[in-house]
């Protein structure tokens, strides 16, 4: 055991080294020679910056998810990129802008997935982090949500194309398990406990936060001080960090904590809330959606940073720094690809073009500004702060846009994270050069206009 947990020190020195001097990641041979590390990727959905004890949440309690950041590294610059379920899931597994493969929005019934414009599911057959992983000697396992195609495309390629060995999803057309229960925590411990001989990584993909809530009894007694809206968030916020305390404690139990990367992320910032009631048979809605952004702008569907800054804590004892905030370098979902073949010792193909960058020394302690600026795009929905169309981050500095309104407005994240004051007009030099990153990026990526005309003739009656 030392001398694996040696091998993996030095593998990763070299991966420092390597970041030191500029090389890429092709050149980085992180796991060869040593143990892999098994990952878990813990991904709640519709979970906002500041729904967690840890990030000052005056109702919820994560005792489990604080625990996972007292004993590992809180990136608290961290984005998604997309605000919504499905483009967010496809940057993570192709360490690429989501619109670069025709994932504009998020997937429905086919018919509105071809009116958005889109692909009808992820290309299987494109560079993904699952097939890498499994390509380096990983067993590979996915549970819980899905969402990466049609809801209604029956033939949709199942999990396994994508590079999964085991799957159990509640998301249509491959629903097995139930979103309501704990089936998503339960198949991913029964997973680690069969493949505790590593290396594994699994996606453990959870219901909480998303609507229909299903608050159960024993969460519901926990928070009986609270009004019902907050008593129902916290006990569904509750249980999702039971589950996450499940995970831990398998891991626990198998003397695997010192081999094991955990993350706990979410897709998207906090759901909207709807003034009104409107109960489900099946569960309670979006007036019991009272997550927090943590005092960032926006909400879920906003390239504002409550839209697209969440939770990103990261554990791996004895690499990962234990008790860190890292406050000041930006972290995103498509570097989480290229991040994790180095540490698993997998070479990108040559043809692949990453749009993120390798963040092993970051994960590892280093401070230090990203390379790449992050661009965004989205299609949907713009009332109040959904406005922009687009948006990009470069530095402190963030431009959002909507060309065709001519609307554009610029933020300094570094003294202005709740992005009140706009600098559009003070700093002209600055948004000029923004401005021309962004247009650059739209021209390389696909027209979600002239998709919608391709898919015109595609449309499903
Ligand atoms: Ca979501």
């Amino acid at each position: 055991m030392i001398d694996a947990t040696h091998a993996i020190g030095l593998s990763v020195s070299l991966s420092l080294a390597s970041a030191a001097y500029g090389m890429g990641v092709r050149d980085v041979d992180g796991g060869a020679g040593g143990r892999k590390p098994n990952i878990v990727f813990i991904f709640a959905d519709d979970w906002g910056w500041g729904d967690l004890s840890c990030h000052g949440s005056k109702f919820v309690k994560t005792p489990n998810i604080d625990k996972l950041a007292a004993e590992g590294t809180d990136f608290q610059c961290f984005n998604v990129n997309s605000p919504v379920c499905s483009p967010s899931r496809a940057a993570l597994l192709t360490g690429q802008y989501p619109a670069r493969n025709r994932i504009f929005q998020h997937f429905g019934p086919l018919a509105p997935t071809r009116k958005r414009g889109m692909a009808d599911y992820l290309d299987p057959n494109i560079t993904l982090l699952p097939k890498l992983l499994k390509s380096a000697g990983y067993a590979t396992g996915h549970f819980g949500k899905w969402h990466l195609c049609a809801s209604d495309l029956k033939d949709a390629p199942s999990p396994k194309k994508y590079g999964y060995d085991e799957y159990a999803v509640y998301s249509e057309p491959f629903a097995g398990i139930k979103d309501s229960t704990n089936e998503t925590f339960d198949r991913a411990v029964e997973f680690i406990e069969k493949h505790r001989s590593g290396p594994f990584f699994v996606n453990v993909w959870i219901h909480q936060c998303h609507v229909p809530h299903y608050p159960k009894k024993k969460w519901l007694e926990r928070f009986k001080d609270l009004d019902e809206r907050h008593r129902v968030y916290a006990a569904v916020v509750a249980e999702g960090d039971a589950g996450v305390g499940e995970i831990l404690a398998v891991l626990k139990q198998l003397g695997l904590e010192k081999d094991t990367l955990v993350v706990f992320s979410s897709d998207n910032g906090p759901e909207r809330t709807l003034e009104k009631s409107k109960k489900k048979l099946d569960g309670l809605g979006l007036y019991y959606s009272v997550g927090e952004t943590g005092g960032l702008r926006g909400r879920k569907r906003s390239l504002f940073e409550g839209g697209v800054r969440v939770p990103f804590i990261c554990r791996w004892p004895g690499k990962v720094p234990a008790g860190k905030k890292n406050d000041s370098t930006v972290v995103s979902a498509v570097d989480v690809l290229p991040t994790f073949c180095v540490l698993a010792g997998v070479k990108l193909p040559s043809a692949y073009k990453p749009d993120g960058e390798n963040m092993v020394d970051v994960l590892l302690g280093a401070d230090r500004k990203r390379r790449k600026p992050l661009f965004w795009q989205w299609g949907g929905s713009q009332k109040g702060d959904c406005w922009p169309r687009y948006s990009v981050r470069d530095g402190s500095w963030k431009l959002v846009v909507d060309f065709a309104k001519g609307r554009l407005e610029l933020y300094n994240e570094a003294d202005d994270r709740a992005e009140k004051v706009d600098r559009a007009t003070q700093v002209p030099e600055r948004l000029a050069r923004l401005r021309s990153e962004l247009e650059a990026w739209i021209k390389e990526i696909p027209s979600q206009a002239e998709e919608k005309r391709k898919n015109k003739r595609r449309l499903v009656k």
